[in-house]
């Protein structure tokens, strides 16, 4: 639809951009153009051999809807140990308030097993940090329950 709004718009003037307008209204499927930034900041803790190299993942779940396998990748060498990590992802869709998060790895890398904190995510416009605890922290197939993926859950 936003094409065709451009293409309206650039041949005629007022009319059309009001024909433009009236267009998009008509569309269930395009309520607005409002982007939504997802911020996603990871910690991980600061034992031995707490950080990793392997590829790492994040479900949304939002009272709006989910957002699955989004990569955590922000070109450097995020998740070692003690490091705060920043993430952003741009979406039309509001998924509304996030209350639950899913986080794993492919285990890929040296000492791959991952010591993970916790992780915080943020909507903009409008929304405070939401953060999640991670109660079982190792995600790792030599550690703990051997698992590399955790529910993490909102803090209150
Ligand atoms: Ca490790
Ligand atoms: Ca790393």
């Amino acid at each position: 639809m936003a094409i065709a709004w451009r293409k309206i718009g650039s041949v005629g003037g007022a009319a059309a951009l009001l024909s433009g307008l009236l267009l998009g209204a008509a569309s269930p499927a395009r309520a607005d153009d409002t982007l939504y930034t997802y911020r996603i900041v990871v910690y991980t803790g600061s034992v031995n051999n707490a950080g990793t190299d392997a590829n790492v993942y994040i479900d949304l779940y939002g009272t709006k809807g989910n957002q699955m396998d989004i990569a955590l990748d922000n070109g450097g060498d995020p998740f070692e140990r003690g490091a705060v990590d920043r993430f952003s992802f741009v979406s039309h869709r509001d998924l509304g308030d996030i209350w639950q998060a899913e986080i794993s790895h492919d285990n890929r890398g040296n000492k791959p097993g991952w010591y993970l904190d916790h992780v915080e995510v943020k909507r903009e416009p409008a929304q405070a940090m939401t953060s999640f605890a991670n109660t079982h922290h190792w995600l790792a197939v030599d550690e703990d329950d051997h698992q590399t993926s955790r529910v993490l859950y909102k803090q209150n």
